[in-house]
């Protein structure tokens, strides 16, 4: 097992797809093995994740991550250097140990995450297997369903719409690169339609390569989706369902909510969801409230008695006590699971252990600020989440998850199963 023994441990600063330095690290074992991690950014942050760590200053506009990057060069790299990586999870405990706060302040979310990462890969490359089987071993053969964000609103995007994100979930295909085709016909129909609607102006993309277009209202996206479900020859609610990310705490101001150019009340806006799910096809809705408004989540999951998720992010921040205490109570049936929400591999493991200890969903996300890091395709796969979300299918950044996991459903060929329907039952 000496092969595993981390022999090197290099960072250095590249860039996000928002143009944003980021961190990356890479890892080579003693065996030869390789590892890279890049940590990606979001742009609606819950209040409670782990901090990422900036220069400030005028360089990058005071975005710059060099101090990061020094703190994985100066601090963790001598201190995990000559452990191995086969055993990552107690390296995670060192990178922890090293940090010393609870929200990985001191090194940053963004050193720790992108460290954690590379040293997984790089035991996974030393084992000679691809991520997802040495996390799963030989049973990880389930494919995720793709949560697809195609309109994007909120932070994502220079538009009116106060919903964060507009999704399509493709449920009935067979495998998962049928999933995919599927979702590139409804974005491709989406697009046309945009344009011949709104003009040229409203095929511009977000953060996440969802169009951009020039919408005032919620309703206005979903029905627009459902016409290009329709229009590409698929049945809305059938082939292609539905999801939101409401990103809510980043409306919130003072008790209320600024939807749509209004101004509304906790419960106006469950009333709001409540309508959505009997008009449209919608089977999760993340962050409905704010993060510290969990009473409305709870509440809205009893009004919609599982015909449609509440999904926490921002309220959940992968979080493993937090999502277990939430699941108890019933205020989510399931938290997205973000690594630089919580700076390490094995912090957002133990969150996916709660969630399926305690039957929730657990959703294997993306950030808003994404890199070429596939790792989230593997671990979808690896615990069988049978949930992924990561952008349009569109953006290198994005594509780049979904090519991974067309990639794994080839090497795993007959072998592959797709969540389909299933995933929702
Ligand atoms: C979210 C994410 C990803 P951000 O809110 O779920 O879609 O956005 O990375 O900006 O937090
Ligand atoms: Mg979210």
């Amino acid at each position: 097992m000496s092969e595993f023994v981390i022999d090197y441990v290099r960072a250095l600063q590249v860039l996000d797809s928002r143009g944003d330095p980021t961190v990356e690290v890479n890892v080579v074992t003693k065996g030869g093995g390789f590892g890279r991690g890049i940590a990606p950014a979001g742009a609606s942050r819950g209040l409670r994740e782990a901090v990422e760590v900036r220069d400030g200053g005028r360089r990058f506009l005071g975005r710059g991550v060099e101090k990061a990057v020094e703190s994985v060069n100066k601090y963790i790299a001598p201190a995990i250097v000559g452990l191995s990586s086969y055993r990552f999870r107690d390296v995670d405990r060192k990178i922890v140990e090293v940090d010393g706060t609870q929200n990985m302040s001191r090194l940053g979310s963004n050193a720790t995450t992108a460290t954690s990462l590379a040293v997984v890969g790089a035991a996974a490359d030393t084992a000679g297997v691809p991520l997802f089987e040495f996390l799963g071993g030989r049973r990880a053969r389930v494919l995720p369903v793709p949560l697809l964000n195609i309109i994007n609103g909120g932070a994502h995007a220079g538009n009116e719409l106060s919903f964060q994100e507009f999704m399509v979930v493709p449920v009935s295909a067979s495998t998962f690169s049928e999933a995919i085709r599927v979702a590139v016909e409804v974005y491709k129909t989406l697009r046309e339609y945009l344009k011949k609607t709104y003009g040229p102006g409203s095929i511009n993309v977000g953060d996440e390569g969802g169009f951009a277009p020039p919408m005032r209202e919620a309703r206005e996206a979903l029905k627009a989706i459902v016409v290009a479900i329709e229009n590409a020859g698929y049945r809305a609610g059938e082939d292609v369902l539905l999801a939101i990310d409401v990103a809510a705490s980043q409306i919130y101001r003072e008790g209320f909510y600024a939807v749509d150019g209004r101004r509304v009340s906790g419960e106006d806006l469950l009333e709001l969801y409540v309508e959505l799910v009997e008009e449209f096809p919608v089977v999760s809705i993340e962050d409905p409230f704010a993060e510290d408004r969990p009473e409305y989540f709870r509440e809205l999951k009893s009004r919609l008695k599982g015909r449609a998720l509440v999904i926490g992010d921002d309220l959940t921040v992968t979080n493993a006590e937090t999502i277990s205490r939430y699941l108890a109570e019933g205020v989510v049936d399931g938290a997205i699971i973000k690594i630089n929400q919580v700076g390490t591999f094995t912090e957002a493991e133990r969150a996916i252990e709660v969630l399926r200890g305690g039957g929730g969903r657990a959703v294997v996300s993306h950030r808003s600020g994404e890199t070429e890091d596939v790792s989230i395709a593997h671990i979808a796969v690896a615990y069988e989440t049978k949930l992924i979300k990561t952008g349009a299918p569109a953006r290198g950044e994005r594509t780049a998850k979904y090519n991974e996991l067309i990639r794994i459903e080839d090497y795993l060929s007959g072998d592959a199963v797709y969540a389909g329907r299933r995933a929702f039952k």
